[in-house]
């Protein structure tokens, strides 16, 4: 472990100060050069938070995941507890306590908090695709279900969330619209109506479109553009562009990914890598790690090369809790800490990343 155990939930410490975005230049000047001790010292010296998916089982039972948890990360985002299916089981029964203790959470340690995510085909509860499904749910209905959804769940959270990642993987690897429940039975508007509803719930919450394979799959990145310059003219309120930047070192590295940064955030958007891990065939080798280490490194200074780009979130911190694993066999080791919670290389590279 890297630091003695603070009680739960603790408070911040003193160098928990929010690292609200500055000027660049200024902040760089004031550390005097210095490496950051760790991740909230690097979001005070860059102007990007550092943020990370929490596992609410671990976040409740394991005290160490917490101390680091809190001592690093200036941003958090939910890694299944405001999915559909979680927060409401069955219909009209909402369980919000999963979602609420992250939000808790990071409200006592000077955390902002990204929604995850209000518009999914994923992790929908039973009662709702069942009854797409066998048509006891009309269109009608479906689409009154969807805006009552969005229109809960946001306000319930108003004012303590910063972001929403509003639809979540709308286009498909070939380029196409993603044939989902919402785009066979509401049809295209669907996403224009859920940004409006969300706007309407929470005025101030950035509002994301979110995708993975965003880095580098150029059809996707087209049809993505092209969706975000119709809401735009359509003076549909969308704030930010969501890269969730799963990579493998088997893979090379997405080498353009700060231009596709560009290209969102040329047309006014804010942006943020949201789901980041670099994943790798197992058995763990130093020289793998070594390459995550320059993945990671790599992908923070796109990040920072772009100035609109503004948080920097990991899909799980440790190796302890990490969904790769269980999705690609034979892979893992994705994170930033080890099982232990010792730091690994791509940690230290990060810190040692500075602005081009
Ligand atoms: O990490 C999440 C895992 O625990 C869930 O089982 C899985 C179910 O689909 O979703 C994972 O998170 C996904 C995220 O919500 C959206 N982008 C891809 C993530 C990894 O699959």
């Amino acid at each position: 472990m890297l630091a003695a155990p603070v009680p739960a939930l603790a408070a911040p410490a003193s160098n928990a100060a929010d690292p609200a975005p500055a000027d660049p230049a200024q902040t760089d000047r004031g550390s005097h050069g210095r490496t950051p001790r760790d991740l909230r010292e690097l979001a005070h010296k860059t102007g990007v938070r550092f943020g990370s998916a929490v596992d609410v089982a671990a976040l409740r039972a394991e005290r160490d995941y917490r101390t680091v948890l809190n001592r690093e990360f200036t941003h958090v985002t939910a890694e299944n507890a405001m999915k559909w299916e979680s927060v409401e089981p069955q219909r009209g029964v909402f369980t919000w306590a999963d979602a609420d203790a992250v939000v808790e959470n990071a409200r006592r340690n000077g955390q902002k908090v990204r929604g995850h995510t209000l518009v999914w085909h994923n992790q929908l509860p039973a009662w709702l695709t069942t009854g797409v499904e066998n048509g006891t749910i009309s269109d009608t209905e479906l689409r009154k279900i969807l805006r009552d959804h969005v229109t809960t769940q946001v306000s319930r959270y108003r004012g303590k969330i910063r972001a929403w990642d509003v639809v979540n993987e709308v286009v498909d690897d070939d380029g196409a619209m993603r044939q989902t429940i919402w785009l066979t039975h509401l049809g295209p508007g669907y996403i224009a109506d859920v940004f409006r509803w969300a706007r309407k719930a929470d005025p101030h919450v950035k509002l994301y479109i979110n995708d993975y394979n965003l880095e580098w799959n150029t059809a996707k990145i087209d049809t993505t553009l092209a969706i975000v310059k119709d809401l735009q003219a359509k003076r549909v309120p969308i704030d930010g562009i969501g890269f969730q930047g799963h990579l493998g070192i088997q893979y090379d590295y997405p080498g353009d990914w700060a231009n596709v940064m560009r290209r969102f955030t040329d047309l006014g958007l804010e942006a943020a890598v949201t789901e980041m891990d670099v994943r790798m065939i197992l058995p763990v080798t130093p020289e793998k790690l070594a390459t995550q280490a320059d993945y990671y490194g790599r992908a923070l200074s796109d990040c920072l090369s772009v100035p609109a780009c503004r948080e920097f979130t990991v899909w799980g911190f440790t190796d302890r809790h990490s969904w790769v694993p269980g999705w690609f066999d034979g892979e893992g080791a994705a994170c930033l800490f080890d099982e232990s919670l010792a730091p690994k290389p791509a940690y230290r590279r990060l810190l040692a990343t500075s602005r081009p």
